[in-house]
């Protein structure tokens, strides 16, 4: 016989025991587009305790929609070993360009980085960072819920050794640092399309901006005044893949 009650205890339980466990991270990783959960997957495979917070109920960021609603990414020769790490199925269109399905990306991209030990907690935002000693050492986080219902409600605070920012165009935690250490750093804001210029820029981005914070993907260009590229992402999974090992490095 089944008992409701049982069922509740499991959830709350297991998940309560998970949570309290990653309030003290390795690394904090803020959004679950593509390039944070390539960061998730190698740093958890590099051995660090990582936590992802994801603001959405769904993890994936802005890969699920391919380019205007054709569920297809691009992506080019330079990050293929990284398709080829997630068992990601891909196919030629022509000479440098291979073509995935973009739905089945976010799957292959959520699993893998699960199966190698990441944690991700999905319907929390982050809205603040903790510093101590010119140092983030950690992220504030509160139930998206809250933040949707503009409830008043104190947030709760995670530790880590390293943040990273992966929140996509919005670069949300950069913002926060600018907006409340001044002269900490400075958000250029990203440029217009040009994929090429793009994908390249955003390697070199992809980079520590502030002790403790690291930047990945889309927000790495809008930090740093780089352009936007379209639905190529070969770029934002070799930026989680460069963020990873910066991540590593200062461990
Ligand atoms: O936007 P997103 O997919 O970031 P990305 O990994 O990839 C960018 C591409 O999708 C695309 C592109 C490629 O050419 O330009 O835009 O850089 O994923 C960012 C995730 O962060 C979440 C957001 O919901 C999304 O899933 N996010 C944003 N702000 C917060 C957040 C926050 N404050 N707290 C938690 N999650």
């Amino acid at each position: 016989m089944l008992d409701e009650v049982t069922i509740t205890r499991a959830i709350v339980e297991d998940f309560m025991k998970t949570f309290v466990e990653y309030t003290d991270v390795d690394v904090a990783i803020v959004g679950a587009g593509p390039s944070g959960m390539v960061a998730a997957k190698y740093l958890a495979e590099g051995g660090a305790k990582v936590a992802v917070f994801e603001r959405k109920l769904s993890v994936g960021g802005g890969m699920w929609g391919g380019g205007m609603m054709f569920p297809r990414i691009v992506i080019q020769d330079e990050a293929k070993h990284i398709l080829e790490d997630f068992e990601i199925h891909y196919w030629t269109h022509k000479d440098g360009y291979f073509l995935a399905n973009s739905i089945e990306v976010v799957g292959k991209l959520v699993s893998k980085t699960i199966a190698a030990g990441a944690e991700i907690f999905n319907l929390m935002s982050v809205e603040d960072v903790v510093i101590r000693d010119d140092k983030i050492t950690g992220v504030v986080i509160n139930w998206s819920a809250v933040e949707l219902a503009k409830l008043h409600v104190d947030p709760l605070s995670i530790r880590s050794k390293v943040v990273i920012d992966g929140t996509g165009h919005d670069a949300d935690v950069c913002r926060i640092v600018e907006r409340k250490i001044p002269g900490a750093l400075k958000v250029v804001g990203e440029k217009p399309m040009w994929a090429e210029v793009g994908e390249k820029f955003l390697l070199d981005a992809t980079k520590e901006v502030y002790p403790g914070l690291i930047v990945t993907g889309m927000a790495a260009n809008a930090v740093t005044g780089g352009p936007r590229m379209g639905p190529i992402f070969g770029g934002m999974m070799l930026s989680g893949e460069k963020a990873a090992k910066l991540a590593l490095s200062k461990l």
